[in-house]
């Protein structure tokens, strides 16, 4: 009950394995679609095909460990295909309030705070040392990167990111499908699919400089 895969085998992954084995879980294997260097001694399983045989031998929870929004989504669904149920899994040193959510496969890192009645989305990721304040929503395989600052009542739509640094003040909603460049401000809505970045965050940034 306590072996875990990890589906991943990059940066991101090795984060992860740090936590579940602090947690004291058993991570089995990682599995990558290309050979990619052990971490902590764990053995490295290249094609997503071996994921059967693993499930087959009884393995019954996977995490999935890609950075990548979009692909950690369809990986979790070709997992949940397999019969893998895909655990949240949080940080011994992340200060997760009574009363937040946390949803299937999420991932809260070391530092992070998710405060009162805030809602972590499935596949989400709270990145290390962001901070997640009351009500705020976060979406579907969203990512709040490291050292990010949500006000109260943010909302953040699916596979959206946040980049590093960046914070938003209080009921800011952000779409779907959004990026955020690194340490924007975030003052104002943000419709699907844009990219803004800058202080204040805008979609289409000029800085008048004959440069640009
Ligand atoms: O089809 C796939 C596949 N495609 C990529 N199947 C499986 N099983 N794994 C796949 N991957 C995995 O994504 C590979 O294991 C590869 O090692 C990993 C990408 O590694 P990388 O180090 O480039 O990125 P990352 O996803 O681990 O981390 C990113 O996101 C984090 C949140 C980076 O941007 C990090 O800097 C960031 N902290």
């Amino acid at each position: 009950m306590t072996s875990v895969v990890v589906i991943g085998a990059g940066g991101h992954a090795k984060v992860i394995i740090d936590m579940l084995l602090d947690n004291g879980l058993t991570v089995v294997a990682c599995v990558s679609h290309a050979d990619a260097p052990r971490y902590r001694g764990i053995e490295v399983l290249v094609g997503d095909e071996s994921l059967v045989a693993l499930r087959a031998s009884g393995v019954e929870r996977a995490v999935v460990a890609v950075g990548a929004n979009a692909l950690r989504q369809r990986l979790a669904a070709d997992a949940l295909f397999l019969g893998f149920t895909l655990p949240s899994v949080v940080s011994r040193s992340a200060q997760i309030s009574p009363t937040a959510s946390i949803g299937e496969g999420a991932v809260i890192m070391p530092n992070a705070v998710v405060n009162a009645d805030a809602a972590i989305g499935r596949l989400a990721i709270v990145n290390t040392g962001a901070t997640v304040d009351h009500d705020c929503v976060v979406g579907e395989a969203a990512h709040v990167a490291p050292g990010v600052h949500f006000s109260g009542g943010v909302r953040l739509g699916a596979r959206s990111i946040v980049g590093v640094g960046s914070s938003a003040r209080p009921l800011v909603t952000i779409g779907d499908d959004v990026v955020v460049g690194a340490g924007s401000v975030l003052v104002s809505d943000i419709a699907d699919g844009v990219t803004a970045y800058g202080v204040p965050a805008r979609s289409n940034h000029h800085t008048g400089s004959t440069l640009d």
